[in-house]
């Protein structure tokens, strides 16, 4: 069985095999933890995220449709690989299913490429305004329920930035 940890910290100094981005849909870099990202990556990697998000434009499609994921290189950043997730923004109503969606295509990726190790942030919480204790529980819901499929993972980190997620997430995982 995966170990599930929680820390409270800056997910650009975690020591896995691949981290995960709350990025938004143009793959464009913003500010939060999609920004701290970067400037630890440094430059190459939004010129990877511009590539990318060229050749999904020229294929009629959007660079990471909301409650999807794409993988680049992690650059100057320790771990491996980078998964760029986008998450619903808050507008009043539930959207768990998208937030889900991030968590479970996230593990599958990290799966596929024999990752055994992976960092999520606490994905729409911030700028996108979703209520913290909602995103928590689909997020560690949607863990528990995607591991079976992902027998390579052996370690799953939630990185908690603030204080309010750490504890919600410690009431969740004691
Ligand atoms: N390590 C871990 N978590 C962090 C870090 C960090 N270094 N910095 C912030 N957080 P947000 P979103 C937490 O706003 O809500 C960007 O501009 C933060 O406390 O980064 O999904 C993108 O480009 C919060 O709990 O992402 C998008 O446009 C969590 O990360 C948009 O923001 C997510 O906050 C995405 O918004």
């Amino acid at each position: 069985m995966a170990q599930i940890e929680v820390i409270q910290g800056d997910i650009t100094a975690v020591d896995v095999d691949v981290i995960v981005n709350a990025a938004n849909s143009g793959l464009a870099g913003g500010g939060g933890v999609d920004g701290a990202i970067h400037r630890a990556a440094g430059p190459c990697l939004y010129a990877e995220c511009a590539r990318i998000a060229a050749e999904k434009k020229k294929a009629g499609g959007e660079p990471c449709p909301t409650g999807d994921v794409v993988m680049t290189g992690a650059f100057n950043i320790r771990c491996k690989g980078i998964i760029h997730a986008v998450g619903p923004i808050w507008y009043g109503s539930d959207k768990d299913g998208l937030l889900a969606s991030c968590y479970r295509k996230s593990l599958l990726l990290a799966q596929r490429a024999g990752f055994i190790s992976i960092a999520f942030p606490n994905i729409s919480t911030g700028v996108y305004g979703y209520p913290k204790n909602k995103a928590a529980a689909a997020a560690v819901k949607t863990v528990k329920e995607t591991l079976p499929e992902c027998p390579g993972i052996g370690r799953i980190v939630f990185v908690c930035f603030d204080r309010e997620n750490y504890d919600l997430y410690k009431k969740l995982l004691p």
